[in-house]
């Protein structure tokens, strides 16, 4: 298992992304009749600051609808993760859902953030283990949608932690088949607490994804930016627009860049010639009801514990059950 110290936290690197495997899953992508680029592609340094901009934006409901979730029912949340355990978080914790759990709580035995981002989470653990000093905090440099093992951690229970709805990015098999490696990680006993935004007035939804500052345009953007850096590619920002719709038949939004005219891009030896008004999907971010969460979490391995809404059933917290 090789490590990497950052003052006095451990960086556990052994799944670290495979960045020859995302290559292929973009040369993939773009190969396709309906071409696509991987989501977790957005958050390089550049777009995880947008992201971070984006989750203040008045459009974007999600980040500040969740939080208040926490703020109002944190009594609840706590005594349903229980005390002693190791808690897993999904993403880099640097969210303020973080430390209110955090701050709530009996004696975490343990906190485990896994990323993608290096940066955000070296930045993001070393900033908790400052924060909660007698923490065990152990950051996991990994693609979580691929398979990883944890290290033995001692714990009366473990509960693993996904907020802001980020299981919507996943396709609703995709996602079955990710809860069901979070509840063997967990194992007996073991728990999920989860965001997940409900399905809403189509208006609503367009405007979180397509805000009037074009933030989330920029958002979308970067992910250009960030394949011309890593694999040598050469997109012209300037060239592509985005769009956000929300389909209702699949009950997603779909995110795109458009070509906005006929034009040719390399990427390493490859050319991919782009059409005008041809299409790029970037990313997928279902909407659930609970009742259609609730079927989605018992083909996962769980079951539901308790659902907490806030009071215009805007957003979900879920504590799920192995
Ligand atoms: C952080 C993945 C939950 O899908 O709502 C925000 C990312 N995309 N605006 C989402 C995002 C466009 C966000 N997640």
């Amino acid at each position: 298992m090789s490590e990497s110290q950052t003052e006095n936290l451990t960086v556990l690197r052994a799944h670290a992304p495979d960045i020859e495997g995302i290559r292929r899953e973009v040369l993939d992508g773009l190969r396709k009749p309906e071409k696509s680029l991987p989501s977790k592609l957005f958050y390089d340094e550049r777009g995880s600051e947008l992201f971070e901009e984006i989750s203040e934006l008045d459009e974007y409901y999600l980040t500040r609808t969740e939080t208040a979730i926490f703020i109002d029912r944190i009594d609840e949340i706590a005594s349903r993760v229980g005390s002693g355990v190791i808690l897993i978080e999904f993403g880099s914790g640097n969210s303020q859902k973080t430390r209110i759990l955090l701050d709530h709580i009996l004696d975490p035995a343990g906190y485990v953030a896994i990323d993608i981002s290096q940066e955000k989470l070296t930045d993001s653990a070393a900033a908790i283990a400052a924060a909660y000093p007698g923490l065990n905090v152990l950051p996991i440099w990994a693609d979580y949608t691929h398979d990883f093992d944890l290290p033995a951690l001692e714990g009366s229970r473990t509960v693993a932690f996904f907020p802001g709805s980020t299981i919507g990015n996943f396709h609703p098999h995709e996602a079955e088949a990710f809860l069901r490696r979070v509840a063997e990680l967990v194992g007996e006993g073991g728990g999920l607490l989860i965001g997940v935004d409900i399905k809403k007035d189509a208006r609503i939804l367009n405007l979180a994804y397509d805000d009037a500052r074009g933030v989330t345009a920029a958002f979308n953007l970067n992910i250009l930016a960030h394949i011309n850096r890593e694999f040598g590619a050469g997109f012209r920002l300037d060239r592509f627009r985005h769009q956000a719709t929300y389909n209702e038949e699949q009950g997603r939004i779909e995110m795109y860049l458009v070509s906005l005219e006929d034009q040719t891009v390399s990427l390493g030896e490859t050319e991919f010639s782009f059409g005008r008004d041809e299409r790029v999907l970037t990313e997928v971010s279902y909407k659930y009801t609970v009742d259609e969460f609730e079927r989605l979490a018992v083909g996962g391995g769980f079951h539901v514990k308790d659902v907490w809404t806030d009071p215009n059933q805007l957003f979900s917290v879920q504590y799920l059950e192995v």
